[in-house]
């Protein structure tokens, strides 16, 4: 029965992310299972979407990265946010892929968390915080649509949090993150076509704007605490 469920799961995969799962080292990293069913987040982001992205791309992410730890034990045994952090010490054999699928990895497994269902509103130290660095909730709502606007080509756009609270928007390309110089990741949005095209095709802006629907401030307001207390890591 196990078996049969696995695999009713895998026909929703494509070929080719099969075969780089049936080929992956198991371990140390794994993919993280969704918080909430793969159509939690209709109307604003698709099933097939959240299928394809989570259980292909962010699996490949993965897969990806064990392949390139598989000869480093030492690198293989540090944790996701330490590795990124230290990515000019790897071996230059390895240091690309770890930065490209070990990005990615992070990078989705923050994407997850900070989304769900139920919406809602920030509130307390954090509510606090957006008035302060952005003066309100819509003014970060524009300034970090406009920021995601502007990545060209493939990338995300973040709000990063400091020890003392303070917050900024930033982007990255490709699967960069602000933890590879040792910072630290509050939320952030996909922009790489996968993320939306198949619901917006081209319209990255609407896209952009129907995110705010699904994210999860509880959750958010969750890491904003853990990033002062020193306790965040992805
Ligand atoms: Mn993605």
């Amino acid at each position: 029965m196990q078996r049969r469920m696995v695999l009713a799961g895998l026909a929703t995969i494509p070929v080719f992310a099969r075969q780089v799962w049936a080929q992956a080292p198991a371990g140390p990293h794994s993919l993280p299972p969704l918080p909430y069913p793969t159509n939690a987040l209709e109307p604003h982001i698709d099933t097939r979407t959240m299928e394809l992205h989570h259980g292909a791309h962010h699996r490949a992410y993965v897969n990806g990265l064990n392949a390139a730890l598989k000869d480093h034990g030492e690198a293989a045994k540090l944790p996701l946010h330490e590795l990124l952090a230290r990515l000019s010490e790897l071996p230059e054999g390895i240091r690309t892929a770890v930065r490209n699928n070990g990005g990615g990895h992070a990078n989705h497994t923050m994407f997850w968390q900070v989304m769900g269902p139920g919406g809602g509103q920030p509130t307390g130290a954090l509510k606090e915080a957006i008035e302060r660095d952005f003066g309100g909730l819509e003014k970060l709502q524009e300034q970090f649509n406009a920021a995601g606007l502007r990545v060209f080509g493939s990338g995300w756009v973040f709000v990063t949090v400091d020890s003392a609270g303070k917050l900024a928007i930033v982007t990255r390309p490709n699967q960069d993150t602000p933890l590879m110089e040792g910072g630290r990741v509050l939320f952030g949005n996909d922009v790489w076509e996968h993320a939306y095209y198949l619901l917006y095709q081209n319209r990255r802006g609407d896209y952009l704007k129907a995110w705010w629907n699904v994210v999860n401030w509880a959750e958010v307001g969750k890491r904003y605490d853990a990033a002062r207390a020193g306790t965040l890591a992805i």
